[in-house]
């Protein structure tokens, strides 16, 4: 896969030319997961490599991510089916003060493919909302992306309103994002860890 390509498409803030490049690959019959998986992910932490050495700064970066989104739209249909019979349910959302959404929507995406109903909050999503949401939604799963250090706490937050509301019995978390592990799943009392899209749906089907 040529990664240093799609790396440079992203950052020429040029959405047509990612969408041209995906569906070349697609038609050349590269399957849409191994594109995330070998080239968009891969081209997007090359931005962040640079963003942290300073050869770019963030307008590049929100530009990047915006191209990036445009990229996981065309292969969203790919990924995701309507199936008649649900294999669980998910609500989903990046905890408050934090707007990475990127990692986020390709684990909605992943999850939706294997036949899970997503419901997803977005970014930024308060305590009281992911509260509310369960409330509504009664999903089997909740999950919860971080990508900022200074945001993980916001995780073990919502953990204990579950738990003051009484409804963390009903409900099992799963976390991920950049800065977030296992041993620190364990520590909030999450009760799973995925540090992929990928192994996000495996842990959710060991959860259920
Ligand atoms: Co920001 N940013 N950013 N940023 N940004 C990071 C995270 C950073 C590591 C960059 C760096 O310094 N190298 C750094 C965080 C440092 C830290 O906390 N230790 C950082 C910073 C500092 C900031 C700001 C504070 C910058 C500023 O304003 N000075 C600011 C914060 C804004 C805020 O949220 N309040 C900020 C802003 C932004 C943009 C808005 C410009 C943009 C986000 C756009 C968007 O998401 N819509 C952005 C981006 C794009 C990045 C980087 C470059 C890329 C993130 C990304 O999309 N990666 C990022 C650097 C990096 O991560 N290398 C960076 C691709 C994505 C597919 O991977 O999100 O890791 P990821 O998701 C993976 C896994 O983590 C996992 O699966 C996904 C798919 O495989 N996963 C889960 C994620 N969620 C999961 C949930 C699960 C399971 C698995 O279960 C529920």
């Amino acid at each position: 896969m040529e990664q240093e390509r799609y790396h440079e498409v992203l950052l020429s803030g040029n959405t047509t030319k990612l969408e041209e490049l995906i569906n070349a690959a697609l038609q050349a019959g590269v399957p849409p997961q191994q594109l995330i998986r070998e080239a968009l992910i891969p081209a997007m932490e090359k931005v962040g490599e640079k963003f942290k050495t300073n050869e770019i700064f963030l307008p590049e970066v929100m530009l990047a991510a915006r191209v990036m989104q445009a990229g996981l739209a065309v292969l969203k249909p790919l990924l995701t089916g309507e199936p008649a019979d649900y294999v669980g349910s998910v609500v989903i959302g990046t905890v408050q003060g934090d707007h990475h959404d990127i990692g986020k929507n390709l684990v909605a995406m992943m999850l939706e493919g294997a036949g899970f109903k997503v419901v997803d909050l977005g970014a930024d999503v308060s305590a009281e909302k992911f509260l509310q949401a369960i409330r509504q939604h009664q999903p089997e799963i909740l999950g919860m992306s971080a990508l900022l250090t200074t945001t993980m706490p916001k995780m073990k937050e919502v953990i204990d309103l579950l738990v003051s509301a009484r409804v963390r019995a009903q409900v099992k978390v799963l976390i991920g994002g950049a800065p977030v592990t296992q041993e620190y799943a364990d520590r909030i009392g999450a009760d799973g860890y995925a540090p992929d899209a990928g192994a996000a749906v495996e842990v959710a089907k060991k959860l259920l």
